[in-house]
């Protein structure tokens, strides 16, 4: 029987602690930590001459259900009724408000060093040590709204944009392409700075600390982002029925993108599943 993955805001007190605690346990295990490491791994840049199986490239959206599909299966290890909750961040917009509670992710950064003081992953609270991270700082940090130069996150007009595009990626299939539902949400847009940092990657720049950079996976709200992404990718489909992950087939030998990403029927690095597989998961899981 499928499982439902729920809006956070409607989560009762008793879901959100047993999310959190199935969370706790799942680093005390070692299994987070790897999520982190894998995600670190594979932070590829299209300016690099290699496989981007995870940004950048017409893999993000099933790459990374794979990976919410990961820690999902951790989580219910530890406690069955527990699923990712996502953070509809065109409605809770407010940086005092869900999912920023202390009985869920805690809020904001303090002033001086961004680090998060308040709930059940602030390190004071001493569970949730970073050991596997781009810096060596092993507290969580955040600065929700960039306080010194700030941003807004991304609008429901801007979400509709890419929910309104009718083809799923376009070559050459990176982060340049200005059309496809894929980068219009992945979100690398024109020009420089925040004005190029659309929906997906908009939303991390909000947040700030741990959430810029490769090792974003260190705060528990890049699940709750994800799985938003992940719901936003089922309703496109919803929306254009018959269109399908692209590409198809793997660029040829003479195309620059030779190599570099991952077609519809080729296993997505680390596992032994291809985007195909990934499209419908009507069957493990559904949204509520
Ligand atoms: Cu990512
Ligand atoms: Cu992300």
């Amino acid at each position: 029987m499928a499982y439902t993955r729920k809006n956070a805001s409607l989560l009762t007190p008793t879901e959100r602690r047993r999310f959190v605690n199935a969370l706790l346990e799942v680093k005390r295990r070692g299994e987070y930590d790897e999520l982190v490491r894998t995600h670190v791994q594979y932070a590829v840049p299209d300016g690099e001459r290699r496989l981007r199986a995870a940004h950048m490239a017409p893999s993000f959206l099933p790459w990374h259900r794979k990976l919410l599909l990961e820690l999902e299966g951790a989580l219910r290890r530890v406690d069955a009724s527990v699923t990712v909750p996502y953070w509809d961040w065109t409605r809770d917009r407010a940086a005092d408000s869900l999912p920023w509670t202390d009985d869920l992710l805690g809020g904001n950064g303090r002033r001086s060093d961004r680090q998060v003081m308040t709930g059940p992953f602030a390190y004071r609270a001493g569970h949730w040590k970073i050991t596997v991270g781009v810096t060596d700082v092993q507290y969580l940090t955040r600065d929700l709204g960039r306080a010194a130069d700030p941003i807004q996150l991304p609008t429901d007009q801007a979400l509709e944009s890419a929910l309104a595009e009718p083809v799923y990626d376009v070559a050459p299939w990176d982060s340049t392409v200005t059309r496809g539902f894929r980068n219009t949400l992945e979100g690398w847009g024109r020009g420089h700075g925040s004005a190029s940092w659309r929906n997906h990657n908009r939303v991390h720049h909000w947040v700030g600390g741990v959430m810029v950079g490769a090792a974003s996976v260190n705060d528990p709200v890049f699940w709750l982002h994800h799985a938003f992404v992940d719901l936003q990718w089922t309703r496109w489909q919803q929306r254009h029925p018959g269109n399908h992950y692209l590409p198809a087939e793997p660029p040829g030998p003479g195309d620059a993108q030779h190599g570099r990403v991952v077609a519809r029927y080729e296993k997505l690095p680390p596992w032994d599943v291809t985007p195909d597989e990934l499209e419908d998961v009507t069957s493990i899981y559904r949204y509520e």
